[in-house]
């Protein structure tokens, strides 16, 4: 394929409610959207998954834009490109997963269309419909939370993550467990722990969690696997695990026995087929995890939980879950069973609204090939 034109979108979606982390609130959801399109005018979304600033992990939405716009997109323009082309030229940049993963998307959606197959297919894929549950953010009032708990399980979810931090973890999570004895609950430290904590963390064995996501440091794998052999619970790494070579490390040192994969910060589609391999290899559980971001990163990231090692639920909430609007259509539903339809059509499978991109717009750039 050979990518005549890039259109880079800044867009900041309102949350109809803060979200509130280990890390702190997202109150308002930044996303860098990218438009691809090809010699024939064939047209490839993409969108890198930072968020505004870099409280999750060191990407943020501007960060990922002068990555994008300055340093990726002159490499990909009016040159004869396949994936893997995009994955040597882009090899020297270090970091910047979620900004490499907005345009490798893009490519594929391209070549998606090319190929008139669809991405989760051209994948490996072996499944179209993702159990997903859904991530609740620290509420402080438990009367509140529980009735969340509630609804979500009513409408179906299959299993709930609640985000815990120091102070504020045993006693609540008690008051859930006691109410729903046999519901699938995990936690999200989201690196707000150490191992002076390893009390607490040890006091959150007896409460029957499906796992313990990322409690220690974002950077670390050494104290988890220490962690892991003081706790009966399993643990899953999220922000640690930024390529399948981080992977591989954990797996061999059993800093986990699960993984959450999220495309964007691992890089690639492709990665995440390497970390399919590895988990199989070692036997560690995989599941979609997602930040929040709109249908267009939503749709990929679906057709990765295609994969086979990914079998846990997914963190996929329903697109009007936490916006009013989202910028692909149909919206991202759940079913009353707790699931969640990969996109089946070619390319991103999804339409995309540039109506709602308008409304929400920061920023537009437009970078044309000069030859
Ligand atoms: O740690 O999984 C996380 C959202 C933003 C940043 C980090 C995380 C999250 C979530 C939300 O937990 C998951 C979702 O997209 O539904
Ligand atoms: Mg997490």
């Amino acid at each position: 394929m050979k990518i005549k034109q890039a259109e880079l979108y800044h867009i900041q979606l309102p949350m109809k409610f803060p979200f509130v982390t280990g890390f702190g609130a997202i109150s308002k959801r930044d996303a860098v959207l990218l438009k691809l399109t090809d010699e024939n005018g064939l047209v490839g979304w993409g969108e890198a998954s930072a968020l505004w600033a870099p409280v999750y992990l060191e990407e943020d939405a501007q960060i990922c834009w002068h990555v994008m716009s300055d340093l990726i997109i002159p490499l990909i323009l009016n040159v004869d490109l396949e994936i893997d082309d995009y994955l040597e030229k882009t090899a020297w940049i270090r970091g910047n997963n979620m900004a490499r993963f907005g345009v490798e998307t893009a490519l594929w959606s391209i070549k998606s269309q090319k190929t008139k197959t669809p991405i989760y297919k051209l994948l490996g894929g072996v499944r179209t419909k993702i159990p997903v549950g859904e991530s609740i953010g620290i509420v402080v009032s438990t009367n509140e939370l529980m009735s969340i708990v509630e609804n979500r399980v009513s409408e179906g979810y299959q299993r709930i993550k609640l985000k815990i931090k120091p102070g504020h973890d045993y006693d609540y999570l008690c008051e859930v467990r006691k109410a729903y004895p046999k519901l699938a609950i995990m936690v999200d430290g989201n690196s707000s722990y150490t191992l002076r904590n390893l009390n607490d963390l040890k006091r959150l064995d007896n409460l029957n969690l499906l796992m313990i996501e990322q409690p220690l440091g974002y950077d670390d794998i050494i104290d988890h696997a220490k962690l892991q052999k003081e706790l009966k619970t399993s643990i899953c790494l999220d922000e640690s695990i930024m390529s399948a070579e981080d992977a591989r490390k954990a797996c061999e040192i059993g800093a986990c026995r699960i993984i959450n994969v999220k495309p964007g910060r691992v890089g690639s589609l492709v990665e995440c087929q390497k970390i399919n391999n590895i988990a199989k290899k070692y036997g560690v559980k995989l599941w979609l995890g997602g930040m929040l971001e709109t249908g267009i990163a939503k749709s990929y990231n679906l057709m990765v939980a295609a994969l086979s090692e990914f079998t846990l639920p997914a963190d996929v909430s329903s697109s009007k879950k936490f916006y009013d609007d989202d910028v692909t259509n149909p919206d991202i539903e759940v079913t009353c069973n707790g699931e969640v339809a990969v996109p089946m059509g070619v390319g991103i499978g999804v339409g995309v609204n540039k109506s709602t991109i308008k409304k929400y717009q920061l920023a537009y750039e437009k970078i044309i090939s000069n030859e």
